[in-house]
């Protein structure tokens, strides 16, 4: 049975690549961080009793900047896999903590090559690490792919940026089995509630929902190719299944703006939005609702611009030129973005109908600030 360690298994894409390695018949360990409250809650489902026999799931205490514990648990695990997806991933945050962002995006990529190559395991352990589009930054050319030159314009980007050569470098240097995903934006339901699409969809189905009035956000202008996180784990699996190591970008090919995208999520709902006005004074008007269980009222500005959600420089253009990927591992992405749409919608709704149903039952969720 293949032994995979998963850093970042609690975040979006760790819990799909858990599911899917766990199908696949592997044994999954996961790295978790130790937090004042559950953190687990995108991989409880997976959870196996540990006084069970044959258990196929287990999550070791850990945190990207301490390498003493991570050699321990690579040296106690012996993984015949690691995918490295442990980060600080939100960009804006990592212009408030850059020392941090590089710690643990940067450092934390050579923690674990050095403890793979101090412990003798270069034979043995091939890495994926979770490189990202955002290392191309300032727009050189589009669309993206493995040979467009980098340009980082965050934090969280140059860090990323050292966590890519990094791995190139052992790679080279001590002929291990280390690839780089350059990964395209990947959203699901179980994306992080500050990333844009998923900011988008809860407040598109709270609004619909009466619970919330308007919803804020930063650069309307910026340009994301939009893809589906259960499709990119599949593809950061195969890479680890090749003869040999290599970097490749994943994503959809299409890129869409911010703004489309708001249309796009609240049209799911039957509520038609336009836009009106320019820069800070712009802002998303209802033109209609079909939808008779909205009360949602043409007219109202329900989108509006905050400029504490701009970030000091920005990524304006991301699309990726996947070609490579397509055809030395045979990888297409299944889902659409309207399709993503319409289940982040979904999924959104479901959880605030439920939510405002046991309000309005009495039913009161915890509030501390009570
Ligand atoms: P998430 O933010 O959802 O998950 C990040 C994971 O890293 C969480 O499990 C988090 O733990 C963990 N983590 C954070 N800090 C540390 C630390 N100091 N030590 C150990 N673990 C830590 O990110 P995604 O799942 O979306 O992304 C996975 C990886 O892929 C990240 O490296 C991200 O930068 C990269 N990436 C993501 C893309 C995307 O569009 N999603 C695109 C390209 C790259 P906790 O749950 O406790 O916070
Ligand atoms: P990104 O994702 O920065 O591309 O990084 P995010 O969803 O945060 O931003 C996408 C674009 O939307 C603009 N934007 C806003 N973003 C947020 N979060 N909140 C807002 O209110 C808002 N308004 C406009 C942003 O300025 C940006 O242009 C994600 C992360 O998952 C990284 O870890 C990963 O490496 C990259 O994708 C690829």
């Amino acid at each position: 049975m293949k032994k995979a360690l998963v850093t970042g298994i609690t975040g979006q894409d760790g819990a799909y690549l858990a599911e899917l390695l766990l199908e696949k018949g592997y044994e999954v360990h996961g790295i978790k961080r130790r937090s004042s409250s559950f953190n687990t809650v995108r991989v409880d489902h997976l959870y196996q009793d540990p006084h069970e026999k044959d258990i196929r799931f287990k999550l070791h205490y850990g945190d990207l900047s301490d390498s003493m514990n991570l050699t321990r648990i690579i040296q106690e695990v012996q993984p015949d896999e690691i995918y490295n997806l442990g980060a600080m991933s939100h960009v804006k945050v990592s212009f408030e903590t850059p020392e941090y962002t590089g710690n643990v995006d940067g450092l934390g990529t050579l923690r674990i090559l050095e403890a793979v190559r101090l412990l003798g395991l270069t034979g043995k352990t091939k890495i994926y690490q979770a490189s990202t589009s955002e290392l191309y930054g300032l727009v050189q050319e589009v669309p993206q792919n493995e040979k467009t030159p980098f340009y980082p314009r965050s934090p969280y980007g140059v860090a990323k940026l050292y966590a890519y050569w990094i791995t190139v470098n052992y790679r080279e240097a001590y002929n291990m089995f280390a690839c780089n995903g350059i990964l395209f934006n990947h959203e699901s339901p179980n994306r992080g509630e500050t990333f844009v699409t998923r900011k988008i969809t809860r407040a598109v189905a709270r609004i619909s929902l009466g619970m919330q009035d308007c919803l804020f956000l930063g650069n309307l202008d910026a340009k994301r190719d939009w893809g589906h996180a259960k499709d990119y784990v599949q593809a950061m699996w195969l890479m680890l299944q090749q003869d040999q190591p290599d970097d490749y970008v994943i994503a959809t090919g299409v890129t869409t703006s911010v703004r489309e995208l708001v249309l796009m999520a609240f049209f799911e709902l039957g509520i038609e939005l336009e836009f009106k006005g320019t820069g800070l004074e712009e802002a998303g008007v209802v033109v209609s609702c079909s939808n008779p269980k909205f009360q949602v009222e043409p007219g109202k500005e329900v989108v509006k611009i905050d400029p504490e959600y701009h970030r000091p420089t920005e990524v304006e253009l991301l699309i990726g030129d996947a070609t490579k990927c397509k055809e030395q591992l045979n990888w297409c992405p299944k889902y659409t973005l309207p399709e993503l749409v319409k289940e982040m919608v979904e999924a959104d709704l479901k959880l605030f109908e439920k939510e405002k149903y046991l309000r309005d039952g009495g039913h009161d969720t915890l509030d501390y600030n009570e």
